[in-house]
């Protein structure tokens, strides 16, 4: 059986310990390779390499470092239907996702970061009366730490560990136990494209063994990490004492609100993606509904016969729209959201079985699920579920659906559907959500900052903000001139 090994000072390791996770393929149910169970004492060997590597990769040429991080690029590109398939067989996501966008996005992901650290900028101020010019050196932080979710697997992982190598850190890095098998096959592509020894290193294993280790390590800097809002406060909790530098991309609950005057067309077909792509296991997916009593009764029934049109099935067909979920625990989570929203006084509208796919018997797949609700407050509004749940809740003015939008937790992203300008910019400025959309759903630009307020997290990645994340900001200032 295929073994998942760590990646450390240029080479693949098997665990100190020489313990061994099972890895599970969501659409079959079945074990399919075994995952270094790594802790502390492998952390600490990730540590010592990326140390190790740090004087001379901090010093080496931007110019340098971006040419590396283009041929990584390109050979992501290389391999894509090699990537794709191990994530899709990792994950229960279809082909068809990861072959269009969550490989090239890792790509992407590479290739952006080599070209923004050729054009990152400090600051100089120069005081004339003072006879003094500041100047900021922006510095790499050293060794950090970035610890990646299941969701999107090398997408994500490659969002953190491309701008803190861009900017001259040396990387220990844990993808999700749940998903570990194409930050595993990197590890070759970077020896590939010459990425020098300890620069990148990469250790599977839980989050209470190996994540924690990473974050409890006193010499790491930093932690980028996205996960649940859980793990979240617990990592917050652990480096507070350390100082750390955190930035912490958490959980959404994110609003989708459909006006009366909206695209209809677009705003339906949109929204059956951005409450169902990928399972609905993406943060930015838009879980709660709002639409406006107008056109509510219409738009109901138009969006519950696209999705019964959805077809759930194996993730290697190309006609499958819903693959498998991510695991046999977060279905069975999935589920018992379904049944406490029923109690809570949900409608089911559509969806709430598990579906067997033939001859994948033990797989995990659960049909897209519609709720519609009335109260704000019950718990299906207001936790994350991760899958492909969504709820519909009508609302009558434009201050109703705002005070729903903005009632919960979370403040990841929000969507809005309308065509009035007025209405946009208002709600633009009001909506508590890192991202606001309008008239789109998941349309990114690498350039902008993207986050979350609230109890979605605190920090910004994306473009700059990534690549002042991880460095240093020093300001030097010089006296010039015979002032005393
Ligand atoms: O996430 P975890 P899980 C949400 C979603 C999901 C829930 C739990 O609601 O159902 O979180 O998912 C590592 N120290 N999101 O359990 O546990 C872990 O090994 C250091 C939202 O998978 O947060 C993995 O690499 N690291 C989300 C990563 O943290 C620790 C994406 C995320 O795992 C750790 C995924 C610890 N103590 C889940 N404990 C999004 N916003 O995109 C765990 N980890």
């Amino acid at each position: 059986m295929e073994k998942i090994l760590n990646y450390i000072d240029g080479e693949y390791r098997e665990p100190q310990s020489g313990k061994w996770l099972d890895n599970y393929e969501p659409a079959s149910g079945e074990v399919y390779s075994k995952i270094a169970d790594s802790d502390a004492s492998d952390v600490a060997a990730a540590y010592e390499a990326a140390k190790n590597a740090f004087p001379e990769w901090s010093n080496t040429p931007i110019e340098k470092r971006s040419r590396i991080l283009m041929k990584i690029a390109d050979l992501i590109e290389e391999n894509l239907y090699r990537l794709a398939e191990a994530e899709s067989k990792d994950n229960g996501k279809p082909l068809s996702l990861a072959t269009t966008i969550d490989i090239p996005r890792a790509s992407a992901n590479f290739r952006f970061f080599a070209n923004a650290i050729t054009q990152f900028s400090s600051e100089a101020h120069e005081s004339v009366g003072l006879q003094t010019m500041n100047f900021t050196l922006r510095q790499p932080l050293g060794v950090v730490g970035c610890i990646s979710p299941w969701n999107l697997p090398l997408y994500l992982f490659t969002w953190k560990v491309a701008p803190a190598i861009a900017a001259g850190n040396c990387v220990v890095a844990k993808p999700s136990e749940v998903t570990p098998l194409t930050a595993f096959l990197l590890g070759e592509i970077l020896t590939e494209a010459g990425l020098p020894k300890g620069v990148l290193n990469i250790v599977h294993g839980t989050g209470p063994s190996a994540g924690q280790a990473i974050v409890e390590h006193a010499d790491i800097k930093a932690i980028s990490f996205t996960g649940g809002t859980k793990t979240g406060e617990h990592i917050a909790r652990t480096a507070a004492p350390m100082f750390k530098k955190l930035s912490l991309e958490l959980g959404g609950k994110n609003p989708n609100l459909i006006f009366g005057d909206c695209d209809y067309e677009k705003a339906l077909n949109v929204s059956v993606r951005s409450s169902f792509a990928n399972q609905g296991q993406i943060c930015l997916c838009g879980s709660r509904m709002y639409i406006e009593a107008s056109i509510y009764d219409q738009f109901k029934n138009d969006f519950v016969e696209k999705v019964k049109a959805l077809q759930v099935g194996h993730p290697s067909e190309a006609d499958t729209n819903i693959g498998a979920v991510v695991s046999k625990p977060h279905m069975e989570k999935v589920q018992s959201y379904i049944k406490l929203a029923k109690k809570e006084g949900a409608t089911l509208l559509y969806g709430g079985e598990a579906v067997t796919i033939e001859g994948y018997e033990n797989g995990y797949y659960l049909q897209p699920t519609i709720l519609e609700v009335d109260d704000n407050t019950c718990r299906i509004q207001q936790e994350e579920v991760f899958g492909p749940l969504v709820t519909l809740m009508k609302f009558s003015s434009e201050e109703e659906a705002l005070a729903l939008a903005n009632g919960v937790k979370y403040g990841l992203s929000a969507t809005l559907w309308t065509q009035n300008l007025d209405r946009t910019m208002r709600l633009s400025k009001q909506l508590e959500a890192g991202i606001v959309w309008v008239n789109t759903w998941l349309n990114r630009d690498l350039r902008t900052p993207f986050g979350g307020m609230k109890q979605s997290g605190v920090g910004r990645e994306g473009g700059f903000e990534a690549l002042r994340f991880f460095t240093e900001p020093k300001n030097v200032c010089i006296q010039f001139g015979d002032r005393l």
